[in-house]
């Protein structure tokens, strides 16, 4: 495909609170599945990038930021490595950086959408890479608030919930009900982690979202970080387990292995990003 010049391009948007975030690019897709809108657009700045509703969930050239720091404290730390569960997904990201260890015996993703996974295989090749080819991946395209309910107490050793944000689709991830079935079938030395949003842009959800985890695990902390496309730049991811806040401390023979292949994600990294917690923040956590 010719590509526009750059003064060609349209600027496409995340609107959020009287703020936008924006990239110059084309649009290749903007269609209506039967759960969101969906919206591929070929970025200058960025690459191939992939909007839900009109919030950007990832691109090409910064998937990574996001991905890396999703995956790599939960797997690296948890006992053992078995059986994972991705919730959400579905642009595939998130398994890829799961079945680099080769301790992964069994992956189930659930993703609600077929099209975001149709969309992305065919524009975001690079994203799922060789996830989607892998024997260990099992992709299932239904409802992960049923699947958890479904599933058997303490099936598995690592939960991520790679969900957009709470509306829509992924409303029902941010709740109660949703986190206590998650508890229940993560395996005694499992981790759990969810995207956690903005504690600037979306402060409030952040903030409930922390104390809720924290309510129901037995330890729970956020991670800061940055994907410079999302609302505000500054995200979060909060990880739980229920033996110890083993999340804090990587295994080192796994961390030494994935780390070399890691753009943002690192030991010394992940120390440092614990560590960033705002003051309000913390503040609020300790009450
Ligand atoms: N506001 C964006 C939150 C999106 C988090 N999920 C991104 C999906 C990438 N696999």
């Amino acid at each position: 495909m010719e590509k526009l010049p750059l003064e060609q391009c349209h600027w496409i948007d995340e609107v959020h609170d009287g703020v936008r975030y924006g990239l110059q690019g084309e649009v290749l897709i903007d269609e209506k599945s039967a759960f969101q809108k969906i919206t591929v657009i070929e970025s200058k700045r960025y690459g191939t990038s992939l909007l839900l509703d009109g919030c950007w969930m990832t691109a090409e050239k910064q998937e990574k930021h996001y991905h890396e720091c999703l995956v790599h404290p939960a797997l690296c730390s948890s006992q053992q490595l078995k059986s994972i569960l991705i919730i959400g997904g579905g642009d595939g990201g998130t398994a890829r950086e799961c079945l680099r260890y080769h301790e992964v015996e069994h992956l189930d993703l659930v993703e609600i959408d077929a099209r975001v996974v149709e969309i992305s295989k065919k524009y975001l090749p690079h994203i799922g890479g060789k996830a989607w080819t892998d024997t260990r991946l099992n992709l299932k395209i239904t409802d992960g608030i049923n699947w958890v309910k479904a599933a058997s107490d303490e099936s598995y050793d690592v939960i991520l919930v790679d969900s957009s944000d709470p509306t829509g689709p992924a409303q029902g991830l941010f709740n109660r009900d949703f986190y206590k079935e998650c508890r229940r079938i993560l395996k005694q030395g499992g981790v759990f982690a969810t995207q956690s949003e903005s504690p600037e842009s979306f402060r409030q959800i952040h903030i409930d979202t922390v104390k809720l985890i924290r309510e129901l695990f037995d330890h729970a902390d956020p991670l800061y970080g940055w994907v410079p496309m999302y609302p505000s730049g500054w995200w979060s991811w909060t990880f739980a387990a229920v033996d110890k806040p083993r999340y804090l401390h990587p295994i080192l023979s796994r961390s030494k292995e994935v780390s070399k292949n890691c753009e943002i994600w690192s030991t010394n990294w992940q120390q440092g990003a614990f560590a960033a917690i705002p003051a309000f923040i913390e503040r609020e956590l300790k009450l």
